[in-house]
């Protein structure tokens, strides 16, 4: 099949799952990630993170009594998740921005690359989202898409030409003119990280850039690497540039500036950074805290949303950088973020708004549904339908691919975000294969060289296999001989623990590994952005294949800490 054809009969097919998305709603509610329902909390508190797992950089707006969040994807699709809450403690999927082939292209992108930190902001009935696509180091272009409904749809991109940087944001001044900020490596960088906030005007009605760019910002302290995330706001006369420095790691931390014109100069805020991690010590059991936004709830409280990890098993973090909820006041025209104690806690007094939780979503999917649940995501745009939810009704059919998980393309896989470090995935595949290179099941990923693939092959002797894949090094934990053709499959983790077994019968569960050491999975081994996913796999190893895995569904449960 041509590759145009491709990208038609694939268009057909997303549209087909988009479409469905709306019933894919009720598999949703199936499968929405458990982890973004506030645990089990006592009254009047709320738990962080508020949004469990790989949802990073995150961005916040408000329309009314309503709440929504965007966050950085990468090379995942659909991308630029979006949520809504109430209560901004219990948040639900609407949607994703990034939701059809035609937007963008992310076949191109290398590992690090894909949707970078949005920002997303309602003015004028409209609501924006604005974002860096990055092919590479140099190859980062921004956009913007807007939507009438946050759950969609977007608008196609408005490519910013001649915009490099990113963290690309919006802001709406009350003279009726928008502004651009984004954040860009500094012309003359004096030291590694130095990067510049830039501000340019932005014309709403051509949706481009006009003007001088021009830097009003490089940080707070002498020094400080990596100024990125930047918002303004504009607050009792004062215009506020909040941004992110020290780099989304250890060192991460959130400062602000201010000035009365918008292009400067911004005073330091003399008690930054507002927030920071950094100075409490590897062993902290929350670390990273940056990249945040602010919001001003109808009852006229501040709070901010922020990114930060949470390792474990030492300083690992497979669940990747989490979307957390920090309180906020203004003294002396500054803000004061966890006024009292400094640091972001797990357990906060909740914000003076009506709770408002969301369906308690039950863990599985059966695959019932003519469209796929938000939670899941493609690696990259699928360049051809290797899944159906039609031609084996009840199943999700999975295709071989000759693409393989340890390449970075677009592999036969589906998965969804690990967002527990105590977990439990459960499927059931039936797959029939009669060649050694080709192989169905499941797969934990951090990126195409950090992964496990628990996949059955049907050669001369039919197996099951687990392969670790370490630094771009495979190698085969164990194998095990297996008899049916519908095979149970199990991954449990305790921590770094992490646990494979398969049954033939329901609930006759042996062991094929235990205790399989899970921080290949985690950020700080692997490198990267992102978090990690389990999901679904297929794949022909480069050969030609015509076989397919039909899975009768897919549990996630997330298991309390112990
Ligand atoms: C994000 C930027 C960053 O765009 O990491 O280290 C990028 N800082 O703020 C990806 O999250």
């Amino acid at each position: 099949m041509r590759e145009s054809a491709y990208r038609i009969a694939f268009s057909i097919l997303c549209v087909c799952l988009i479409a469905g998305f709306g019933t894919g709603m009720a598999a949703d509610r199936a499968m929405s990630a458990a982890g973004n329902r506030a645990a089990t909390k006592p009254a009047g508190t709320f738990s962080n993170p508020i949004l469990c797992g790989f949802y990073p950089d995150p961005s916040i707006c408000r329309r009314g009594d309503d709440y929504y969040l965007v966050n950085s994807s990468f090379e995942y699709f659909p991308g630029l998740p979006v949520f809504h809450s109430r209560d901004l403690v219990n948040w639900r999927q609407i949607g994703h921005v990034i939701s059809r082939p035609s937007q963008l292209d992310l076949d191109s992108v290398p590992p690090l690359g894909g949707l970078y930190a949005p920002t997303i902001r309602f003015h004028g009935g409209t609501f924006y989202v604005v974002n860096t696509l990055s092919r590479g180091e140099e190859r980062k272009t921004n956009f913007i898409v807007t939507a009438a409904d946050p759950a969609g749809p977007w608008s196609q991109p408005y490519w910013l030409n001649d915009a490099p940087g990113i963290d690309p944001s919006l802001f709406f001044d009350d003279d009726g003119r928008a502004w651009y900020t984004v954040s860009r490596h500094a012309f003359e960088g004096h030291y590694r990280g130095h990067t510049e906030i830039r501000l340019q005007e932005f014309d709403c009605a051509a949706m481009r850039l006009v003007g001088e760019s021009q830097v009003v910002w490089d940080g707070a302290l002498s020094g400080a690497a990596y100024s990125e995330g930047p918002h303004m706001y504009k607050i009792d006369g004062w215009y506020y540039l909040l941004t992110a420095e020290g780099g989304t790691g250890h060192d991460h931390a959130v400062v602000v500036a201010r000035s009365k014109n918008i292009a400067g100069p911004y005073q330091n805020n003399p008690r930054n950074p507002i927030l920071t991690h950094r100075h409490l010590g590897l062993e902290y059991p929350i670390v990273g805290a940056g990249h945040a936004d602010i919001v001003q709830t109808q009852k006229g409280e501040w709070w901010m949303v922020l990114l930060a990890m949470r390792p474990y098993g030492g300083y690992y973090y497979n669940l990747g950088r989490e979307t957390f909820l920090a309180p906020m006041t203004w003294e002396d025209g500054w803000p004061v973020v966890c006024p009292g104690i400094g640091r972001v806690e797990f357990s906060n007094p909740a914000p003076d708004l009506p709770e408002h939780p969301w369906p308690l979503p039950a863990q599985r999917d059966d695959f019932d549904s003519s469209g796929l649940a938000l939670c899941w995501n493609f690696i990259r745009i699928p360049r051809d339908t290797f899944c159906s939810l039609s031609e084996h009704p009840g199943f999700l059919r999975v295709h071989l691919t000759p693409r393989m998980l340890t390449e970075p393309t677009n592999p036969a896989f589906i998965g969804r975000r690990q967002q527990h470090r105590n977990f439990c995935a459960t499927t059931v595949m039936e797959f029939s294969s009669n060649k050694p290179s080709e192989c169905a099941g499941m797969a934990l990923v951090q990126n195409p060289r950090y992964n496990f693939r628990f996949v059955v092959t049907r050669g001369e002797r039919a197996a099951i296999s687990l392969v670790q894949c370490k630094n771009g090094r495979d190698s085969v934990i164990r194998a095990v001989p297996i008899i049916g053709k519908r095979i149970f499959m199990k991954v449990q983790a305790h921590g770094q623990d992490y646990g494979f077994y398969i049954a033939e019968q329901p609930e006759q569960w042996k062991p094929v590994a235990e205790k399989v050491d899970g921080r290949i999975l985690s950020t700080p081994e692997a490198g990267g952005f992102v978090g990690a996913y389990i999901g679904l796999y297929a794949s022909s190893n480069g050969q030609t294949s015509d076989a397919y895995a039909d899975f009768d569904w897919f549990e996630y449960q997330g298991m309390k800490d112990k």
